[in-house]
């Protein structure tokens, strides 16, 4: 028997359009998918610097750019709403976790944390100190050794070498502060007559800058100081005020070099108030960005990404002013 189905014209009719509907539902699916925001979490230091204020920007601007669901949370310099907000994220289940650790040590539960949750977290900035190197992906950030290297060996050019330097520290316990320290004492061993003869923590803010500045100068030995080494920026600035107060010309009584490169410190540079400012670059919002879509795209990045720059004087100042984007 020659058993033949005829499909009627009626229902043929009526199937097409649903097979037509049910592709493209599919394809409407693979894209939801494929245009998924990507839900990022930053926790940021704070508000502490003009470093940090570029660096924030970038970031933000980086994410609003490629249409990142950026979650950005302000630590305020406190590592305990850091560890907070880095829970948050856990809890509200992004993608990844991106943050600039206040300080080195003490965040390695709240890591384990985010790796049991399977977060990828990348270090933004600055580095911290944990025993299991899986407990991040990635750091990427200046190299401060080498930062407090370049100001020691500034010192020992606008010095030739004979110098007797107070030190504004960084945060205490934070990447930057240890490491530019570090750099800065490696490279005195070599200047036998380059010494720091006060050091003492100004948190990397101005107003702190200029308190701790004020009390340096009140110290017995006060006239000794011909050299101010700044771990940045900022704090060198609050530091010029109070010279300036107990009338001391700053840049010329006492030499200062500090670190980061900002708009304000050029400035200072241009009126022969600062004498050098090394460079820390704070625009990591694309490099930033690239790793983490590269890290939601299942790719590998290499463990450690150094950001580049450079050193600058007087001399270049004025020049360079119009040109600094932070
Ligand atoms: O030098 C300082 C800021 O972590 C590199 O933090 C950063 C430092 C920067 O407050 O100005």
């Amino acid at each position: 028997m020659n058993l033949k189905i005829i499909l009627h014209p009626r229902a043929l009719a009526l199937a097409l359009p649903l097979v037509f509907i049910a592709g493209q539902i599919q394809t409407k699916a693979a894209d939801a998918a494929a245009n998924k925001k990507l839900v990022v979490g930053f926790s940021q230091v704070g508000a502490e610097s003009g470093w940090r204020t570029a660096n924030t920007e970038s970031i933000k601007s980086e994410a609003e750019k490629r249409g990142i669901d950026l979650r950005f949370s302000d630590a305020q310099q406190k590592q305990e709403n850091q560890i907070k907000a880095i829970r948050s994220f856990i809890a509200q289940g992004v993608d990844v976790i991106a943050f600039s650790p206040v300080v080195e040590t003490g965040f390695e539960p709240v890591l384990q944390e985010a790796k049991k949750a399977g977060i990828p977290v990348v270090l933004s900035d600055r580095a911290v100190k944990v025993s299991d190197p899986d407990l991040y992906v990635t750091f990427l950030g200046s190299d401060f050794v080498e930062e407090g290297r370049r100001a020691a060996e500034a010192v020992a050019k606008l010095t030739g070498g004979k110098a007797n330097i107070a030190e504004l520290v960084g945060t205490v316990g934070s990447a930057p502060a240890i490491d530019r320290k570090k750099g800065f004492e490696e490279v005195l061993t070599k200047y036998p007559d380059m010494k720091i003869i006060m050091s003492q923590s100004g948190d990397f803010t101005r107003a702190k800058g200029k308190e701790v500045m004020e009390a340096f100068l009140k110290s017995p030995n006060a006239k000794d100081i011909n050299v101010l080494f700044a771990h940045n920026d900022d704090m060198a600035l609050g530091a010029i005020q109070a010279m300036e107060e107990a009338g001391i010309k700053p840049g010329v009584d006492i030499k200062i070099v500090s670190i980061d490169g900002v708009r304000g410190a050029f400035e200072a540079m241009k009126d022969g108030k600062l004498n050098v400012t090394v460079e820390c670059n704070p625009l990591l919002g694309p490099q930033l960005f690239d790793l983490i879509e590269k890290i939601a795209n299942k790719e590998s990045v290499p463990k450690r990404v150094v950001s580049q720059e450079g050193v600058y004087d007087q001399s270049q100042a004025a020049e360079e002013l119009p040109k600094r984007q932070y």
